[in-house]
């Protein structure tokens, strides 16, 4: 039925319109994503309770409050990555409103998606100054993508895929925002966040997993950058934070082999392999897998896109 009013509507055009650049099928209007960014700020008061006191919706003017003004614009840079190169409309593709909670509890050091928004700790001034970073920002949401395209259960080599897709597009998010190349960008995660008393630079680094801090009180960073070295762990969900440095570093070792910007092949491989994966217990073999056949599927299956993925891979230990 669809059909055949489609094609007595082109019949009643006048001659040539069918191909005219101004004539939009219904099923191209249909595919178009529609863009709905709402964005609310919330402010914790220091306190647990979520989401906190309104501050600032959608189209008002600046708060005055730089966390909140922080979230607010960031959350937008997010948005428009999402949108833009992904097609995709908010965290659930849907329009879905972007909260986000600043001023979580009291010298909270932690931010995080909680299943519905997100939340962010000023951090105790000592082990961390802040939470309001674009790379943090656009891990967190992406964690929202990540719970939206069907999930990675938040433990083991799961838990480690859901952390390091969130870093990756966290990454991703930070170098589409200036425009900068795979080249020109430091893949730190949290950069400038650690606080005076913390020795480092940023809470990860995708070029350089382990390097990014070394700390009496933080230790060494614990992040692997191959298989030989993976961590067996009870504690932090089967080391989902320290295990994503293998899946990282190959995310940033491909992008190095391709050159250009991170949110064209490369990005476009991840995000098509998150959607297509259907699978929420798979392990980095799994993700691997799926990574070459999304390669494949977008650029060809001879393509030395491909080709450079399964050398990426195979350089973190990982055979596909
Ligand atoms: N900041 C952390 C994260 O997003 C919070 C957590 O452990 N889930 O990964
Ligand atoms: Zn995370």
């Amino acid at each position: 039925r669809e059909e055949r009013s489609q094609q007595s509507n082109l019949r009643m055009l006048p001659a040539g319109a069918e191909t005219a650049a101004a004539f939009v099928t219904p099923a191209a209007i249909a595919a178009a994503p529609v863009r709905n960014l709402d964005r609310a700020v919330h402010d914790g008061k220091q306190k647990a309770a979520l989401p906190g006191t309104l501050v600032r919706s959608e189209g008002d003017g600046p708060s005055g409050d730089d966390d909140v003004d922080m979230a607010y614009d960031s959350a937008k840079q997010v948005y428009d990555l999402y949108f833009a190169e992904f097609g995709r409309d908010s965290i659930d593709g849907m329009g879905m409103k972007l909260i986000q909670t600043v001023h979580h509890r009291r010298k909270f050091n932690n931010a995080f998606w909680d299943g519905t928004q997100m939340a962010y700790g000023d951090g105790d001034g000592k082990i961390f100054s802040t939470f309001l970073e674009l790379s943090v920002i656009g891990h967190e949401m992406s964690h929202g993508v990540v719970q939206f395209s069907g999930g990675l259960v938040y433990e083991g080599q799961s838990g480690a895929l859901n952390e390091s897709f969130a870093d990756v597009f966290g990454a991703i998010v930070k170098q589409h925002a200036t425009g900068e190349s795979v080249d020109h960008s430091d893949w730190l995660i949290g950069k400038a966040i650690l606080g005076p008393d913390i020795n480092g630079s940023a809470l990860r680094s995708m070029k350089a997993p382990g390097t990014a801090y070394s700390d009496a009180v933080l230790g060494q960073d614990p992040q692997p950058y191959h298989m030989d070295f993976y961590v067996n762990t009870t504690s932090d969900n089967g080391g989902v934070h320290i295990n994503s440095g293998i899946p990282n570093h190959a995310f940033y070792l491909y992008c190095q082999y391709m050159g250009g910007n991170a949110w064209e092949k490369p990005g476009q491989i991840w995000y098509h392999a998150l959607q297509r994966l259907n699978n929420p217990n798979a392990v980095f073999h799994d993700w691997a897998t799926q990574t070459m056949e999304s390669a494949m599927e977008l650029y060809g299956i001879g393509s030395m896109d491909a080709k450079l993925l399964r050398r990426a891979w195979k350089l973190v230990g990982i055979e596909v």
